[in-house]
């Protein structure tokens, strides 16, 4: 007994002798002071000073009213943050003590009982530091001063003796948008923004682990593990791997490494039979295999990681052809059309999104039909829950490296510094099968290149060759081979767009940005002509919902409820944004009078339809156009923008025509001379045999005037015009009082069915008049539902619920006359008296 008892000891404390131990300091009692300052008030890891200074109630709430322009004092400062952590005997017992800091925004020197351990300069890159000389048994103390990253940016940008565009902000390694941007505030903020991690280890750990996917059919997926250890000790150790996936029978395989010291590779094969592939959002399941590795020495556990990853395969086509040169994504050999948007990032104040934020704004893409996000590279590399949201959705992304419109510096600390983040970059998320695309910045050719900045910086020759020689040299050769080295599977993209939109190539060649409209003040109707290859940008602003602008202060006072009040100003960041809404306005809409919720309203409606003519524009001329990302989807604070969905995670008018549009099968309506054009687009992959398409043409108060059926197999992922009517069909008609109405079924399979409202005027010249319409609660099983029925044509109603926050099945919608529509709440939303709830909003309510 005794005996047994002695071993089990002793096994025990093997065990726990060797384990990993990893703990997290974010909940140590952390605070904060101005470095000048003797007071400390708590803080919060992750957090930023701004937030921290919130909730310590020393500063008012960023966002609202015009406060944003008080609180620029707060980035000249330096600020102190400390805490005070505890190494137990097991751990100060472990060879290996170590610090690790994930997202130290920017400049931080870092301290262990009152020794400098490590100076950071990268909110992108982590540090860890061996602390094992400087820590104590017991009580230890660790203090971060970080420094003004403006005054730290002046004083490198002052260094050189030309002054780049983008100015200071672009020497220091941090969020670009936190310096302000046409859609967000300034405030250049600092603090531990993601984590402090105490790791304490003996022997050997893993470090990390790349899966390679070697071979992929519908037999055999032949994956290389590559394992990087570690190790202290020259030993045998094993690796055991093992899935756990539900689907499939669990195993377990052992590998036996001879590890060396110090930190090697080990590549250890496996075979998956019979693979299930992944597949992006409306193609078919996103399927994983997620995979356990442990490191065992004489069965003892020394270190654990989990993998996830998908079996599919990623092309980008990037060849000349006749018309200039394509740009499309392959996914397991099947050409497919991007449909999504550009991702910034969800607040100004990381910290405070959780997973469950990550969770939304991906459900909120899937549920729109989207296939694809690109993160932008004014933001910032975004958090792990992202991406495996992205995984689990079926959303590919298209990953920029953190470098927006602005020119960069070349000297040897910036270039080892990035070096070293976009290493730590790609490492991490190499293995997400979401990612489709590094690219290496957004817009620095297309700024160069056309923006003026030679002549506004009056370079010399010589600074404009460094200039350009340096970007170049980050662009086309540093990052690019880092993506060759460190990951080698996914295409790598130096810029984006490829070639600006003043130049007739970028209509023909590569990706790119489309900012005629709004930038350019051209009509929607150019985005049927100006249609890249794939459209990676293109957009129009909207006011957020009204009770988005009501939180940050709107309705404060009455005086406030016009569009040049304080309150509105502050919350829109484009010079000439509401001169430039409303200057679209006036094209297509009549002009709301002295009503800012019906101003708002209307914005919304107008930027729907833009994002409506732009997004059928590109999709018709698939396989020519590829791809279209509008600008943007979501919003970092209550702002009037491009944004699809406002900061509180409201749909706009636009987002709800975005899932209308982006649907796998469309029905899209073009006039050219003397035809209409019925165009069917379909992503699906399979034909579509025996549709029925419906066509009818009717007054706004429900007379038919000509109808007709037929029957049409629209082909596998194509877009064609399947029918074409001579315009005669509406001789005799008054077309501003016209729609023809075309729905497409097939029969058996009612997701895909599509429809589509074809106006022959402008919304402003529709006769329009008031509708009598009933509303009705209805039974629809697990979520709540009411339809409304209109005698006349209700042209972009917009329904609210009293009381109730929340976006809807559909909304923004025009309802037909005497063909009702059907409303579903959220399925976990359950609202009282609904009916009475229901108010209504149509465009004739604004004149
Ligand atoms: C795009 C982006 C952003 C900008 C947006 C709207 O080009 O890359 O820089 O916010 O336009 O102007």
């Amino acid at each position: 007994m005794k005996k047994i008892l002695i071993i089990a000891c002793a096994f025990f404390i093997h065990k726990v002798y060797s384990q990993k131990i990893v703990r997290s300091l974010n909940d140590c009692n952390w605070t904060f002071k101005n470095k000048s300052d003797s007071l400390w008030h708590p803080a919060k890891v992750p957090g930023t000073i701004h937030t921290d200074l919130l909730e310590n109630k020393l500063i008012p709430d960023p966002f609202f009213g015009t406060n944003e322009k008080g609180l620029q004092w707060i980035d000249s400062g330096s600020w102190q943050y400390q805490c005070f952590f505890d190494i137990s005997p097991n751990e100060f017992a472990k060879n290996h003590i170590e610090l690790q800091f994930k997202g130290l925004d920017t400049y931080a020197s870092v301290y262990l009982n009152d020794r400098l351990i490590q100076v950071a300069d990268n909110m992108f890159r982590s540090w860890t530091i061996d602390i094992k000389q400087q820590a104590i048994p017991g009580k230890n103390k660790l203090t971060i001063v970080f420094e003004s990253a403006v005054l730290k940016g002046k004083e490198l940008a002052n260094k050189l003796r030309y002054t780049l565009p983008g100015e200071e902000k672009v020497f220091t390694r941090k969020a670009q948008y936190q310096y302000g941007w046409d859609w967000g505030p300034r405030f250049v903020t600092c603090g531990i923004s993601q984590s402090v991690l105490l790791t304490c280890w003996n022997k050997a750990r893993l470090v990390s682990i790349q899966s390679i996917q070697k071979t992929l059919n519908d037999t055999i997926a032949e994956l290389q593990f590559k394992c990087e250890i570690e190790s202290d000790i020259d030993n045998s150790i094993f690796i055991s791997i093992s899935n756990t996936i539900p689907a499939h029978a669990p195993f377990t395989k052992l590998a036996k490494v001879h590890a060396k010291k110090g930190i090697a590779k080990y590549t250890i094969d496996y075979n998956i039979q019979k693979p299930k592939r992944w597949w992006c959002n409306g193609l078919g399941k996103a399927n994983l295999y997620t995979f356990n590795f442990a490191l065992d020495d004489n069965n003892t556990q020394l270190d654990s990681k989990q993998i996830t990853i998908g079996l599919r395969t990623i092309e980008l086509v990037n060849e000349k052809d006749s018309l200039g040169s394509s740009f499309y994504f392959k996914l397991n050999g099947k050409s497919v059309f991007m449909r999504g948007a550009n991702y910034i990032p969800q607040d100004n104040f990381i910290p405070r999104l959780n997973n469950e934020a990550y969770k939304t704004i991906i459900k909120n893409a899937a549920d729109a039909n989207m296939n694809m996000l690109r993160v932008w590279g004014g933001g910032i590399y975004v958090r792990e829950a992202f991406y495996e949201e992205c995984d689990k959705n079926g959303i590919l992304v298209w990953q920029d490296f953190m470098f927006a419109c602005a020119m960069y510096p070349g000297d040897s600390n910036f270039i080892h510094n990035i070096e070293a983040e976009a290493k730590e970059q790609v490492q991490r998320l190499r293995n997400h099968p979401c990612i489709a695309l590094w690219c290496g910045n957004n817009e620095i050719n297309e700024g160069w290149q056309n923006w003026g900045w030679q002549k506004q910086y009056n370079y010399s020759k010589k600074d404009s060759t460094e200039i350009a020689d340096n970007n170049t040299y980050i662009f086309d050769h540093l990052i690019k081979d880092i993506v060759i080295y460190n990951d080698g599977s996914r295409p790598y993209w130096t810029t984006s767009p490829s070639i600006g939109w003043g130049h007739n190539e970028s209509y023909t060649n590569g990706d790119s940005h489309y900012w005629g409209v709004w930038w350019g003040m051209e009509p929607f109707e150019k985005y049927k002509s100006k249609t890249g290859r794939f459209v990676s940008e293109y957009g129009f602003q909207s006011m957020p919902n009204i009770s988005t602008l009501g939180k940050v202060g709107l309705f404060k006072n009455n005086s406030q409820n016009e569009i040049d009040s304080a309150v509105l100003k502050a919350h829109q960041k484009h010079p000439k944004g509401y001169e430039t809404i409303t200057a679209y306005m006036l094209r297509d809409y009549k002009l709301p009078k002295n009503n800012i919720e019906h101003f708002d309203y209307i914005s919304q409606l107008l930027q729907a339809e833009g994002m409506r003519i732009a997004i059928e524009s590109h999709r018709r001329k698939k396989p020519y156009c590829m791809g279209t990302l509008y600008w943007q989807l979501n919003d970092c604070w209550p702002v009037t923008s491009w944004s699809t969905i406002d900061y509180y995670n409201n749909y706009k008018a636009s987002h709800y025509q975005v899932i209308r549009s982006y649907k796998n099968v469309i029905l899209s309506v073009t006039e050219e001379k003397d035809s209409i054009y019925i165009f069917a687009i379909s992503d699906q992959l399979q034909n579509i045999e025996k549709a029925a398409l419906s066509i009818r043409l009717a007054t706004l108060a429900g007379q038919e005037q000509w109808s007709q059926i037929i029957a049409v197999t629209i082909e596998a992922n194509s877009s064609k015009a399947i029918v074409a009517l001579p315009k005669d069909i509406l001789k005799g008609n008054d077309l501003n009082n016209l729609y023809l109405n075309s729905t497409l079924t097939i029969p058996g399979i009612d997701w895909l069915k599509a429809s589509s409202i074809h106006y022959f005027v402008k919304p402003k010249a529709l006769n329009l008049r008031k509708a009598n319409y009933i509303i009705k609660e209805n039974n629809c099983g697990s979520a709540q539902c009411f339809t409304i029925k209109a005698d006349a044509l209700m042209k972009n109603v917009r329904i609210k619920i009293d009381d109730v926050e929340t976006n809807l099945s559909e909304n923004y919608i025009d309802v037909l006359p005497n063909d009702p529509i059907t409303i579903y709440l959220p399925k976990h939303l359950k609202v009282k008296s609904l009916k009475k709830k229901i108010k209504l909003l149509s465009l004739i309510d604004t004149y």
